[in-house]
This record gives structure tokens, C-alpha cells and sequence, in this order.
């Protein structure tokens, strides 16, 4: 099924120059990039994003490290996109994700109190909906 998903690329990828990489790979596996912005997050839009996780303990360092520098936010197109794009940034530590994706290939830093895992992605056409909506206003 044709959907779309928002893919962020995180501070930590955007300050190591990560940005092409990450969106390379997405391009490469066949995924259309529809929408494509640098900006720095502000505190309203991280916290209407990671609604999911508001009162959870890692939140506050979470929006902080989301606000240390510029992120890149896209929106891709494609068959499957939502799920394709999880399988290819690999589970949320950088340490237990598989050689081979973006996190397990270029991710560090798990177990600090913020998790520097390079990107995002929806995890729902629900989820990619409200999200796009968030970032793409
Ligand atoms: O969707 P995904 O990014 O893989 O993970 P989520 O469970 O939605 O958490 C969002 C974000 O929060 C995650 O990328 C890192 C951070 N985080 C954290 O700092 N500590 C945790 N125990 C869980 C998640
Ligand atoms: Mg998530």
C-alpha cells in the first residue's frame, strides 16, 4: 500500500554530517522524497510529536537533545514505507541494532541519558499522519 512517513534526521546525525547517508538510503531503496526541511525543533513541536512519551523519565533530556542543534525533517512516499523504513533505521539502541541498518551502521551513545540513535520514523500511518501534520504545518 502507497503511504508516507516522516523520517527526522536527529542533531547528533545532522552534526556528522550523516544527513545524505540516511536520506541515500532511503532514495536508493526506491522511496520518494516528497518534502525536505532543515529547522531548528522548537519546544512545541517536539513536545506535540513525543505526546506518546510526555511524564516518561527520558522525555525532558529527549526534547532537550532534540533542541541542541538543527534537525532534518522528510517525508517519503512509497509501498510499505512505514514499516521499510523501521526495518532500515533498526531498533532504538544503537547497541542491539543489526549490522546493516542506519542506527546499528552509524548509531552510538545508548545508555547516556540521551539516546543519540540518528533518526526517526513513524511508527503508524496513524502516527505519520499526526506527524506530518506536526513538522509540515
Ligand atoms: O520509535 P523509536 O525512536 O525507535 O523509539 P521510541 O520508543 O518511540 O522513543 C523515542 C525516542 O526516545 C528514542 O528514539 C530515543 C528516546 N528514548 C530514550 O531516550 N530512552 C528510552 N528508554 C526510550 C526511548
Ligand atoms: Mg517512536
Amino acid at each position: 500500500m502507497t503511504e508516507r512517513t516522516l523520517v527526522l534526521v536527529k542533531p547528533d546525525g545532522v552534526e556528522r554530517n550523516l544527513t545524505g547517508q540516511v536520506l541515500a538510503r532511503i532514495e536508493a531503496r526506491g522511496f520518494k522524497l516528497v518534502e525536505l526541511k532543515k529547522l531548528d525543533a522548537t519546544r512545541e513541536i517536539l513536545t506535540a510529536h513525543y505526546a506518546e512519551h510526555e511524564g516518561k523519565p527520558f522525555f525532558e533530556p529527549l526534547v532537550e537533545f532534540m533542541m541542541s542543534g538543527p534537525v532534518v525533517a522528510a517525508v517519503f512516499e512509497g509501498d510499505s514505507v512505514i514499516e521499510s523504513f523501521r526495518a532500515m533505521a533498526g531498533v532504538s539502541d544503537p547497541v542491539k541494532a543489526a549490522a546493516g541498518t542506519i542506527r546499528g551502521d552509524l548509531g552510538r551513545d545508548w545508555g547516556e541519558k540521551v539516546q543519540k540513535n540518528i533518526v526517526h520514523g513513524s511508527d503508524s500511518p496513524e502516527s505519520a499522519e499526526r506527524e506530518i501534520a506536526i513538522w509540515f504545518a
